[in-house]
């Protein structure tokens, strides 16, 4: 083939909040900014995919709900479209961000096609994918199957690809191709959304998640009950899914009057551009996408030390890390922070260096290109 004609990709994430589907949608984007034709294939709309854009398409996966089965499937409809895509408009390569399930529909997909149709599959494991559902006796076999069948597998971060060969037993070769972010130019400024959040001079610590159990929003909320002075801050949580199951703690520890949430953000670049710091207490993490989107916008992070996140966070000089549970540490860091203005505008323009030296849409993107490139030069793995 040839080396520089644009590509037909066809992605498959998952759609609502979440790091993988962000990143497939940014990525999609991306591609279809450089030329290359982008295909969505899911359940619905990926929540980041723009409205209107050149050469990004989105076709849906219907599920219907067959009274005899108990649960709903939704990998066998997943591998029909995908097939259906890949045939229709040619695709090179499918991407699918998140194994379960999409990496074993795409395997499905291209079984079903003729061999000189046959897209070449791209696996791209996120975090969960392997770290919990690489365990379970009732996925890991099969997750396992479908990298050995994927003509290409990465992973977000150096840590998630030792994980991979160490929990599925994956002894092809595994890229790493970090995450990144291209931010959208905020539409109101700092002093606004400040106004809006009723802030005065206290700092703007920020907690962007979904809120997930791995996320330990009970640690995060403790930490902040141990910030002192208590007036020095304000915690804003966007939430991407509801907050109500935490709502309790809040009141017992006392923060009804230093915690700000607000739920299914869109425009988070207005609340990235007026934070001073993140939070973030996780217990697992691969890689963090919050903790970059902070830092594009100079945000310096505290955060706990695991996974991938040093590979993000040069600790001491883009942010400081500390021992997971360790929530008195989590406090003094966020103090130490909160309490020098000078220090923490030095590491927040390092931090933004950083992401553009390494996490930047211009350097991860063309990796996934040339990855592209690679899989479809070569005979696709057989099933
Ligand atoms: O693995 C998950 O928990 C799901 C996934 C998601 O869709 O949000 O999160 C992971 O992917 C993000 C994007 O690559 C990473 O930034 C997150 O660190 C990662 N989450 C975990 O590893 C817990």
């Amino acid at each position: 083939m040839a080396t520089d004609r644009p590509l037909k990709i066809g992605i498959t994430c998952y759609p609502s909040v979440g790091g993988s589907g962000i990143l497939a949608s940014e990525l999609g984007e991306e591609l279809a900014r450089r030329g290359h034709e982008v295909h969505f294939i899911s359940y619905e709309r990926p929540f980041r995919m723009p409205a209107d854009a050149a050469r990004l398409f989105f076709h849906p996966v219907v599920i219907n709900d067959y009274g005899l089965f108990k649960y709903p499937d939704y990998t066998l409809p997943l591998s029909v479209k995908m097939a259906e895509v890949s045939r229709d408009h040619g695709l090179d390569v499918l991407h699918v961000h998140y194994a379960v399930p999409h990496a074993t529909a795409a395997i499905l997909a291209r079984s079903m096609l003729p061999p000189d149709r046959r897209p070449r599959v791209v696996t791209t494991l996120h975090g969960t994918d392997t770290t919990l559902l690489g365990r379970d006796a009732g996925y890991g076999p099969a997750i396992s199957h479908a990298l050995a069948r994927s003509d290409a597998i990465t992973t977000v971060s150096e840590w998630l690809r030792r994980e991979t060969e160490r929990l599925l037993a994956v002894t092809r070769p595994v890229e790493v191709i970090h995450n990144f972010f291209a931010p959208e130019p905020p539409h109101r400024s700092r002093e606004e959304v400040r106004r809006e959040l009723g802030l005065g001079s206290e700092a703007l610590v920020l907690h962007l998640s979904n809120l997930r159990p791995l996320k330990r929003i009970d640690l995060l909320l403790e930490t902040a009950a141990r910030i002192r002075p208590r007036e020095s801050f304000k915690l804003v949580i966007l939430a991407g899914s509801a907050f109500a199951p935490f709502s309790d703690t809040v009141r017992r520890l006392g923060l009804e009057d230093r915690v700000i949430v607000r739920e299914k953000v869109l425009d988070i670049e207005d609340y990235l551009q007026a934070a001073d710091l993140g939070l973030y207490t996780s217990e697992v993490e691969s890689f963090c996408l919050s903790i970059l989107e902070g830092m594009c916008f100079g945000c310096p992070s505290v955060a706990t030390r695991v996974g991938g996140i040093p590979e993000v966070v040069d600790d001491g000089t883009t942010g400081l890390l500390v021992p997971f549970g360790d929530v008195g540490g989590l406090a003094r860091a966020a103090e130490r922070l909160i309490q020098d203005p000078a220090s923490r505008a030095v590491m927040g323009q390092t931090a933004r260096d950083r992401a553009h030296e390494r996490f930047s849409a211009d350097r991860i993107v063309p990796r996934y290109v040339e990855l592209y490139r690679r899989v479809c030069a070569q005979p696709s793995r057989p099933d």
